[in-house]
This record gives structure tokens, sequence and C-alpha cells, in this order.
């Protein structure tokens, strides 16, 4: 009787999983919906806070024109993510970096789900839900988790944003370089719970594609991605991921 992963997994994934020293793995917000955070996209709809669009209330412009606003939408997805924990797919990911010589986990997930799974040196390409970050000095407080949150730098007193990438902004200096760096020298690229709408993050499989690694996706359904992927695996990434290192 041929086992779940067999069925699943081509022996060549398979190989490539075993032999692989250098693994890059891109995270989107397929890999929490199983811990219950919830998606932007799924079932055709967008998130919608208060009537606008998530990337409308997460732009660059909004928080000019209306931080109050910005914060209510990312304390509410805190207060969320307080009662959240790792599931599967992010504590197999930690796992493998006992398995794997290099493995660099970039994530376009703000919630830390990924550190709190043991995962190390997790790159945040659009910053955590828990940092602030101060409009003037850029000095960037924790919020810690059972407290209030502080609306007022300590250090100079000016006021404090989200620590997150908002549509129009640039990623954290250094962040996205050193991931298209990872994916260029990677020889297994995995692509776990994301639509890859989103530049620059999308991106990223391509440069490991193009260097010559094996890209593999995972994800319920279809993306753009899916086509330059060697290997496309449907499903939940909490009942796939765990079965990659059986
Ligand atoms: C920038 C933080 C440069 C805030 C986020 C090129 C072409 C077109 C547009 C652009 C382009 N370059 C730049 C742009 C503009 C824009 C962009 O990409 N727009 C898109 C909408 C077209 N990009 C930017 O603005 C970026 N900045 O380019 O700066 C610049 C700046 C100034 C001047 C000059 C240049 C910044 C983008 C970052 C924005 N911040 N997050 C917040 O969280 O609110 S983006 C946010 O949305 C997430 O971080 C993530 O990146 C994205 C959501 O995508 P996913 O994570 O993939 O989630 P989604 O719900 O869409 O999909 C879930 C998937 O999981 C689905 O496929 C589903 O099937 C699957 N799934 C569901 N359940 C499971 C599962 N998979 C596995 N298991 C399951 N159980």
């Amino acid at each position: 009787m041929q086992t779940a992963r067999a069925q699943l997994i081509s022996p060549e994934l398979h190989e490539r999983f075993r032999t692989a020293e250098r693994v890059v793995v891109l995270t989107g917000a397929g890999v929490s919906a199983e811990s219950g955070v919830p998606t932007f996209r799924g079932g055709g709809n967008t998130t919608v806070w208060k009537g606008m669009p998530f990337d409308v209330i997460s732009s660059a412009t909004m928080v000019q024109r209306d931080l109050p606003a910005v914060w209510e939408w990312f304390d509410y997805r805190r207060n969320l993510l307080k009662q959240l924990k790792p599931n599967a797919a992010h504590h197999a990911i930690a796992d493998w970096q006992q398995q794997f010589p290099h493995l660099t986990v970039v994530t376009q997930n703000i919630d830390g789900l990924h550190q709190a799974a043991g995962t190390n040196n997790v790159i945040e390409l659009h910053g955590s839900i828990w940092r602030s970050r101060c409009i003037d000095c850029n000095s960037r407080p924790e919020i810690p988790r059972d407290e209030r949150r502080d609306s007022l730098c300590y250090e100079c007193g000016n006021h404090l944003r989200p620590d997150v990438v908002l549509f129009g902004e640039m990623l954290p200096p250094g962040a996205f370089e050193l991931a298209v760096e990872r994916a260029a020298a990677s020889d297994l690229c995995l692509v776990v719970g994301t639509s890859a709408l989103v530049y620059p993050a999308a991106g990223l499989p391509e440069i490991a594609k193009s260097s010559g690694a094996f890209v593999c996706e995972v994800n319920p359904e279809r993306t753009p991605l899916s086509d330059l992927c060697d290997e496309v695996i449907t499903g939940k990434a909490g009942d796939l991921l765990p079965l990659f290192s059986q």
C-alpha cells in the first residue's frame, strides 16, 4: 500500500528533499491559515476592513491620512493573533533546520508564527505586527503581548506607526536583497501558501528557478507561479509539509 507521502510527493522531489543543501522556503498567509489566521484572498474574496480593501487600509497613503484607523486595523489583527499558535506546517519548517545545513525562511507574514515555532533568522519581508516604528527617529519598540501598546515614541516623543511594510513602501533595508541572494544560491525552493500576487516577494521563486533550483509549490489552489514550478502539490500545508521528512 503506497504511503500518503509516496502518493503526493514524487520520487524526484523526495530525492531533491533528501539531498538538498541550500533550501529557501517562501511563505504567505496560507501557511498560517490552519492556525486560524484569516488569509487576504480566498474563495475569490479579498479582505475588506470597514469597507476598505486591505491594500487600501494597509497603504502608505492611509498612514499619512489616518494613522489611528491604521492602528485600529493592526490592533484588531494583533488581538486575534494573541490566542493563535503555530500549526504543523510551521513546526515542520522549524524541524527542517536540523536537516538542511542552509535553510532560509522568507515570509510575507507579519504574524511571527514561524519564530514562535522555533524557526531562527526568519526574513520578514513585510515587517512584524509585534513591533512599532517611530515615524521620526525610526526606533522600533517591541509591542508587548499583554500590555497596552504605546502610541508615542519613548526616544523622541513622536508618533509610532506599525512596523510593517505597507503598499507603496519599500521593504526593510537589506531584507529583500538577502532573500534574493539566498534564492539565487538555493538548490530547492518551496513556495508555501501564497497567492503570489504581491511584489517584489512573488518574484523570488523565479530568481531561484533561473539559478537552477527545483521549485515546488504547496497550495490548495493554483497560482500565477504554478506553471513555473517543477512540482505543484495541491493541498493544505499543515497536512503536506510534515510528509516531506517522512
Ligand atoms: C513596493 C503587510 C517599491 C501589511 C503586505 C509589480 C507589479 C504590480 C504591482 C507592483 C509591482 N511592484 C510593486 C507593486 C505594488 C505592490 C503590489 O505588489 N501590489 C499588488 C497588489 C499587485 N507592492 C508594493 O507596494 C510593495 N512595495 O513595491 O515598493 C516601491 C515603493 C515606493 C516607490 C517605488 C517602489 C510592498 C508590498 C507589501 C505590502 N504589505 N503585508 C499587512 O499585512 O497588512 S502585503 C500582504 O498581502 C501580505 O504580506 C502578502 O504579501 C500579501 C497577501 O498575499 P498572501 O500572503 O499570498 O495571502 P493571500 O491571502 O493572497 O493568499 C493565500 C494563499 O494561501 C492562497 O493562494 C490560498 O490558496 C493559500 N492557502 C489557503 N489555505 C492554505 C493555503 N496554502 C497552504 N495551506 C493552507 N492551509
